[in-house]
C-alpha cells in the first residue's frame, strides 16, 4: 500500500496550495488534509480531511495511525504581526506542533518530516544584503524567536535522532488563491487586492522597506523538490536560506502602475515596519542551490502579471 502524506495548517497560504499540488502529484486519497478549521470547499472535496490541533499529540498520533501516514508537513504557525500581540499563544502553536512531529518521526511512527523557518530567524546583528546561511541571528520577534529555536530543534532530532526533518527559511509569499493571515510581509498580497478593488492601496510599511519575497509556484516547487531530494545531498538539517526576489513597497506600486496606470500608493508605516527594519533585504540561498538545486523562477513583474490576472478572473 502506498504511504500517506499528512498536511497539519492545510488551510493557510501555504497549506491549501501545497495540498493541491501533492494532491495532483500523489493522488487525492493520499494526501490527508488537515486543520483547526474547515477548508475551502474545493481542499475539502477534493480529498481526506481531518479537524486536527496541531498541539494535540494524541489526535495527530491517531491520525497517523489511521491513514499510516508517512510524510508530515506542519504547515500550522502562527506569523510574525500576530504573534507580537499573543507571545505565548504563538510560543505554544508554534513549539509544541514542532516537538509534536519530531517526536512521531523519533518514534518511528512517521518518516519524514518537513517544517517551513522563515527569514525571521534572521535581525537587526545580521548583514543585511545577501545574507548568508550562517549569520549572526538574534532574532527580535516572538515569531523569530520560535523559528530559530525551532531549527535548533530540528537539527538536534536530526543528529541526535536520525530523524529527516527538512526545512527552509521562506520569504514572504506572494500568492492568489489564500490570503496570508497575520504577517509582517502581508503588504505584497494586499496591495493587488487593493488594486484591483479599489485602485489604491494604504501600505503598512515605508516605500523603501526591501524584503526578501516569493511567489507561491517557486515557493511550493522549493518545498516539494526539498523533500523529494536524496537525504544524503542535504548537509543543512536547521533550515536553508531560499532566495528568489527582493523589492520595496515603491518597486511593486511601479510594477501594478505599469498594467494599471491609475493605481495610487500611500504608505502609512506601523508596528510591523520595526518587525520589517529588522529582516533581511537579500538572501544568498547558494548552499539550497548546491545541495538540492533550487533555481527560482518568478520575478516581480511575472509575480504582477500573474497576480493581476488570475486575481481579476475571479468573482
Ligand atoms: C511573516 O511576514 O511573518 C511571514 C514570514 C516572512 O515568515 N510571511
Amino acid at each position: 500500500m502506498q504511504k500517506s502524506i499528512l498536511i497539519l495548517g492545510a488551510c493557510g497560504q501555504i497549506g491549501t496550495e501545497l495540498t493541491m499540488e501533492l494532491r495532483a502529484k500523489h493522488g487525492s486519497e493520499t494526501v490527508i488534509a488537515s486543520d483547526i478549521r474547515e477548508a475551502s470547499e474545493n481542499l475539502m472535496e477534493s480529498g481526506p480531511f481531518e479537524l486536527l490541533d496541531a498541539t494535540n499529540y494524541e489526535a495527530i498520533e491517531d491520525v497517523v495511525m489511521h491513514y499510516e501516514i508517512d510524510e508530515v508537513y506542519l504547515m500550522a504557525a502562527m506569523l510574525s504581526a500576530t504573534a507580537e500581540k499573543f507571545p505565548m499563544r504563538a510560543w505554544n502553536l508554534n513549539m509544541n506542533s514542532l516537538f509534536n512531529v519530531l517526536n512521531l518521526a523519533k518514534e518511528k511512527k512517521i518518516s519524514k518530516i518537513f517544517w517551513p523557518s522563515s527569514i525571521a530567524v534572521f535581525g537587526l546583528n545580521t548583514p543585511k544584503e545577501n545574507t548568508p546561511q550562517h549569520a549572526i541571528m538574534e532574532p527580535s520577534t516572538v515569531y523569530g524567536i520560535s523559528k530559530q529555536s525551532g531549527e535548533r530543534w530540528c537539527e538536534y532530532y536530526f543528529k541526535k535522532f536520525d530523524v529527516d526533518v527538512r526545512s527552509v527559511r521562506y520569504p514572504g509569499l506572494i500568492s492568489w488563491k489564500t490570503m496570508p493571515g497575520g504577517g509582517t510581509t502581508d503588504y505584497a498580497v494586499e496591495i493587488y487586492h487593493k488594486a484591483l478593488e479599489t485602485g489604491e492601496y494604504n501600505c503598512f510599511l515605508s516605500e523603501d522597506t526591501k524584503l526578501p519575497m516569493m511567489y507561491m509556484d517557486d515557493a511550493i516547487r522549493a518545498t516539494i523538490k526539498l523533500m523529494e531530494s536524496p537525504s544524503e545531498n542535504l548537509k543543512i538539517r536547521s533550515s536553508y536560506n531560499l532566495g528568489s526576489m527582493s523589492f520595496t513597497p515603491a518597486e511593486v506600486a511601479n510594477s501594478i502602475q505599469a498594467r494599471m496606470p491609475n493605481f495610487k500608493m500611500a504608505y502609512e508605516p506601523d508596528f510591523r515596519q520595526q518587525i520589517a527594519d529588522s529582516w533581511p533585504s537579500s538572501i544568498d540561498d547558494s548552499a539550497a542551490k548546491t545541495d538540492w538545486g533550487w533555481e527560482p523562477r518568478f520575478d516581480l513583474n511575472a509575480t504582477t502579471k500573474e497576480m493581476l490576472e488570475n486575481l481579476g478572473k475571479l468573482p
